[in-house]
């Protein structure tokens, strides 16, 4: 077994069934004319993670474990796009919407596409989800099984929204999951260090975190 140095306490895990899951690190949360932006976000924020999420990303690929990135995006014909999501509040766009990016958060478009800094390369899974946790409407399930992974390290965007989802989802259904703190980040700093509490409180009532350097330090 080799170890991760985390919180809330040290995180063993078995290399062999170790993977990385990346949520979301999309051109419509991380740039101007998007899905963040149009609900009235400064983008800007996010894209300080941009270089250490790359080094985690890297460190994976070195070692041949797997990366597996989402995306969130509804189909064209917005027919896995609830009303309810597409009506709430009063976003300066809605999704669907043509954008300077194309329609917002709409498969294909350019705003739906990961960042060019942290884009997949041939052999990762890409798993497009209308939802903020990526289980819900997707194969992320079966993707983690065919894989052979218990054990998950999340990264990605936004902390407390498809992140948290996610690892709940995960942690619910038995994976061991650790946050890379400084890899994942939100609109709203104090949510993000809210969020990353809540996981970690109560013995790791949703799982581990820990900053990149330890998770990458426990990948030798
Ligand atoms: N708005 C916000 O914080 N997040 C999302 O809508 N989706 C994700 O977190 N990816």
């Amino acid at each position: 077994m080799a170890v991760i140095k985390a919180d809330p306490f040290d995180f063993p895990f078995d290399p062999a069934t170790l993977g990385l899951v990346v949520i979301d690190m999309q051109r419509d949360f991380c740039e101007p004319g998007g899905f963040g932006e149009t609900l009235g976000n400064d983008v800007s924020l996010l894209r300080q993670i941009i270089p250490t999420t790359a080094r985690l990303i890297a460190g994976f690929r070195a070692v041949g474990l797997p990366v597996i990135h989402t995306r969130e995006c509804h189909r064209p014909d917005l027919s896995d796009l609830p009303p309810a999501k597409r009506d709430r509040g009063s976003p300066s766009l809605r999704i669907g919407d043509p954008g300077p990016m194309g329609r917002i958060l709409i498969a294909g478009e350019d705003g739906a596409d990961i960042i060019p800094e942290l884009y997949p390369i041939d052999g990762e899974t890409v798993i497009d989800k209308p939802g903020k946790g990526a289980f819900y409407g997707t194969g992320f399930g079966d993707v983690l099984k065919e894989n052979g992974l218990k054990q998950l390290i999340f990264a990605g965007v936004t902390t407390e929204v498809c992140v948290q989802t996610t690892m709940r989802e995960a942690n619910d259904r038995g994976y061991e999951c650790l946050l890379a703190t400084d890899a994942t980040e939100s609109y709203f700093p104090v949510f993000k260090q809210a969020a990353i509490a809540m996981i970690t409180a109560q013995g790791g009532i949703v799982g581990w975190a820990a900053p990149t350097d330890a998770v990458l330090e426990g990948l030798h």
